[in-house]
């Protein structure tokens, strides 16, 4: 678990770089979010790797033992690299140079072929994703690792948005990021959570309008 100033700096650098959001989106399950939090818009280098040191620090703070990272295409991509750079340079990684790879949606036939791209997968492999909403890119991720005969190790996020799974007349008694571990058997490591969101919104009268609209969300569609 990241710790508690992590989680509410990484809040506050998403709100500050325009990721974070409130309003209403549409998102992927059809629910009406009073917020959104889009990881595409860490678009610069000063951005990307200030990220990246939030996603080192939360997978150093987890206390997991991991040999390398695995990204899935296409965001997951310039997410592995950016935080191998950033684990390299951490200081609790003692030096250890991470090996990171990450897949291409179509594979190659010719060249070297394949769909897998940067170190050999082997030993056990962290995930690194943006948001779990659905988790059907972890299911395609756990596969990749496990067909190359490497072991999933954990899956690494940037927001858990602690949303119950399943349709509103149907909801699950558990979280996307909960059936994920629950399914693998893999623990998911997020930088920060909805809790940590509605903890900045509670302390900052600036954000006071948001509050409402987010904790009737919460409670709504919350775990
Ligand atoms: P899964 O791979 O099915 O878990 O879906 C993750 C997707 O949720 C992301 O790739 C986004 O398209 C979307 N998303 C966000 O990125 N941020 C949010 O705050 C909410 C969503 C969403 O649609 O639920």
């Amino acid at each position: 678990m990241s710790t508690a100033s992590n989680r509410s700096d990484f809040v506050r650098f998403a709100l500050e770089q325009g990721v974070l959001r409130f309003g209403e989106f549409r998102v992927k399950s059809g629910r009406l979010s009073p917020y959104f939090f889009n990881a595409g818009l860490f678009n610069t280098g000063a951005s990307v790797g200030r990220l990246a040191e939030f996603y080192a620090q939360a997978l150093v703070d987890s206390g997991l033992a991991f040999d390398m990272l695995f990204g899935p295409a296409y965001k997951g991509i310039p997410l592995s690299t950016a935080a191998a750079i950033a684990l390299a340079r951490h200081p609790g990684m003692a030096g250890r140079d991470v090996p990171f790879a990450f897949n291409r949606k179509e594979a190659k036939d010719h060249g070297e072929g394949g769909v897998l791209v940067g170190a050999p997968l082997q030993g056990r492999v962290v995930i690194i994703d943006d948001v779990i909403t659905a988790g059907t890119s972890v299911r395609e991720s756990v596969q990749l690792i496990r067909e190359a005969g490497a072991e999933p190790a954990a899956v690494l996020i940037a927001l858990d948005r602690m949303e119950r799974a399943g349709a509103d007349d149907a909801l699950s008694a558990h979280s996307a990021v909960q059936e994920v571990q629950a399914t693998y058997g893999i623990p998911v490591v997020s930088i920060a959570s909805l809790a940590d969101i509605m903890a900045v919104l509670e302390g900052d009268a600036g954000l006071a309008a948001h509050r409402p609209a987010v904790q009737a969300y919460r409670e709504r569609y919350g775990v």
